[in-house]
This record gives structure tokens, C-alpha cells and sequence, in this order.
């Protein structure tokens, strides 16, 4: 009799369940210790933060059991962030990035391949264009200073082209400072900000580091040119230690090498690409906008040039 109770309530339990519960296996399906929490994926806990860049917050995105798995597995081999430089696009040490961090593995464990659906699930945007998760550690004093997700050379463009979308995950609840700040964000000023925030994230539109959150923002615009608006920063952490783990995400798969021909061959390089195109350019200075086949234009893509 217990036996058959037993059985209705996980009968029961198995088809209302709201939270699954997964039990983590790395990549080779061999069983780790760790028994993780993983909400569903859930759009009614998605605010719009801003249009002009498009950002968005996502309330509880990462259960606490994720969060702390994800620190796990990133503790043990925290590296010197590094930053691409803009003319050659190698990875290189820079004042302004002071974090450290390291990148895990696509489908590393059962809980990164659940966060990397959930991640598809709520961006529209497949698995295969994204990059592998990184993990990021910032101490007291460190900061990454405004920039841009896309990019200004060619070279970082080859796998995926440019970063469409990035979706940045907190794993901590940073108590002062560490706020993720837009400073070109449209009517940023109109933002309420209380003494609880840092002078940093009072330039700009703000969102506090809170363990499980993730804001998604486009570094694109919608007709798939670059966003100045969309630079951001993280502000130096002031009280505590800030835990973030960012997924960017191309334009075209960055799994695929097949993908890396079509970007050799047709891209804007410049952001301003499509103003100049709309005003004349392409025929008023057709060496610097389109070039030759050997020696490309600026904006071959904005001058329907790609066929040269
Ligand atoms: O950690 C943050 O708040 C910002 C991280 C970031 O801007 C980046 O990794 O591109």
C-alpha cells in the first residue's frame, strides 16, 4: 500500500513538476556528484530595459544550483582576461580589462548543454552560431571599461562573422559596484538611480549584477549593421566579487568552417558603411567603398559588391 502512494505521488509529481531537476553528466555521459535545479525557460520574466540598443532582462534565467555550477567549473582555470586588438584582431592584454577568465566547453555537462537550449530558446538564434560560455571573475577594483561586442577587423570576423547578440549571465550578486552600464543607451538619464549604485553605473543605463539574471542585447542593428549604442562595460566592483558568464552569438554558425568562405569574401568593415552607401558613396568613391577582388573596399556588402 505505501509502495502504491508512493508511486501516484512521483506519478503525479513527474507530470506537474514546474522545475526539473537534472543530474549532471559531463561530456562522456559519465555521472558527476552534482544534483542541479534548472528552471524552464520562461518569457514572462523578460522585461525590455531599452529599444536603442535593444536590451533585455531576464529575471531568474539561471537557477542558484546553475549559477554555482557554472563557478565550479570555471574556478579551477581562471586565466587573464584578454581583449581582441582592433587592427589585427589577436587576443592581447589590456588596462582595460582587468578580470580574469576562461571559457568552457559546448555541451561541456548536462547542465552547460541545458543552459546553451535555454539560451537558443529565449534568442531565436541557433546553438551552432554561438561561442562556447565564458566564465568571468572580477575582484575588488576590477572592470572591463566600454566597448563594443562587434567587431573592427577582419580576422574575428572569419568564424561567424560579427557578434549579433550577447547574453550575459550573472552567477553572483555583486553588494556594490560591478553594475553593467550602457553609456550610449537612449534616454539613460531617465533611469532611477538610488545611492546603492556605484558613480560608475551613473553614466549610463545600469543593471546590477544579481545572481541568475541575464540581460541579452543586440550589437547589431536590425539591418544587421553595427550598433554604436550598444557599448557597454562592466563597473568596477566596489564591495563583494562578481561572477559573469557572457555567450556571444554570430550572425552565421561559428561551428560550421564551411561558414568562414562567405565572410572572406563580402563584409562592411565600417560601421558607418550603410550611411555612406544610402548617400552616394559607392559610385562618388568606388575604391574605398567597394575596391578590387585582390584588394577590397570598406563596404562591400552596403554596395551590393559582394559578387566582385
Ligand atoms: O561582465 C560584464 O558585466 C560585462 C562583460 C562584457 O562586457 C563582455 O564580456 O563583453
Amino acid at each position: 500500500m505505501e509502495m502504491r502512494r508512493l508511486l501516484v505521488l512521483f506519478a503525479l509529481l513527474s507530470v506537474t513538476a514546474v522545475v526539473p531537476v537534472l543530474f549532471s553528466r559531463n561530456k562522456n555521459g559519465d555521472p558527476a556528484e552534482v544534483v542541479v535545479v534548472a528552471p524552464p525557460f520562461n518569457a514572462s520574466g523578460v522585461t525590455v530595459i531599452s529599444w536603442k540598443p535593444r536590451i533585455f532582462l531576464y529575471k531568474g534565467f539561471l537557477s542558484d544550483d546553475e549559477c554555482d555550477h557554472l563557478v565550479k567549473l570555471g574556478k579551477e582555470k581562471m586565466k587573464r582576461s584578454m581583449v581582441a586588438d582592433n587592427e589585427s584582431g589577436k587576443s592581447v592584454m589590456s588596462e582595460v580589462r582587468t578580470s580574469s577568465g576562461m571559457f568552457l566547453d559546448k555541451q561541456q555537462d548536462t547542465v552547460v548543454s541545458t543552459i546553451e537550449e535555454r539560451i537558443a530558446a529565449w534568442t531565436l538564434l541557433p546553438e551552432e552560431n554561438a561561442e562556447n560560455i565564458q566564465i568571468l571573475r572580477y575582484e575588488h577594483g576590477q572592470r572591463y571599461d566600454p566597448h563594443f561586442d562587434y567587431f573592427h577587423d577582419k580576422v574575428n570576423q572569419l568564424q561567424g562573422g560579427h557578434r549579433y547578440a550577447t547574453v550575459l549571465m550573472y552567477l553572483s550578486t555583486v553588494e556594490k559596484g560591478g553594475e553593467t552600464v550602457f553609456p550610449n543607451a537612449e534616454g539613460w538619464e531617465s533611469q532611477l538611480k538610488d545611492d546603492s549604485f556605484s558613480d560608475c553605473a551613473k553614466k549610463g543605463l545600469a543593471v546590477k549584477a544579481v545572481k541568475g539574471d541575464a540581460v541579452l542585447f543586440f550589437n547589431l542593428q536590425a539591418d544587421g549593421t553595427p550598433d554604436p549604442l550598444s557599448l557597454h562595460g562592466s563597473c568596477s566592483v566596489i564591495e563583494g566579487e562578481k561572477w559573469s558568464s557572457p555567450k556571444w552569438i554570430h550572425v552565421r554558425s561559428y561551428d560550421d568552417p564551411s561558414s568562414m568562405k562567405q565572410s572572406e569574401e563580402c563584409s562592411d568593415l565600417s560601421e558607418n558603411c550603410a550611411a555612406w552607401a544610402a548617400s552616394g558613396e559607392c559610385n562618388n568613391n568606388a575604391v574605398y567603398m567597394i575596391g578590387t577582388k585582390d584588394s577590397p573596399g570598406q563596404c562591400q556588402k552596403s554596395c551590393n559588391a559582394c559578387s566582385l
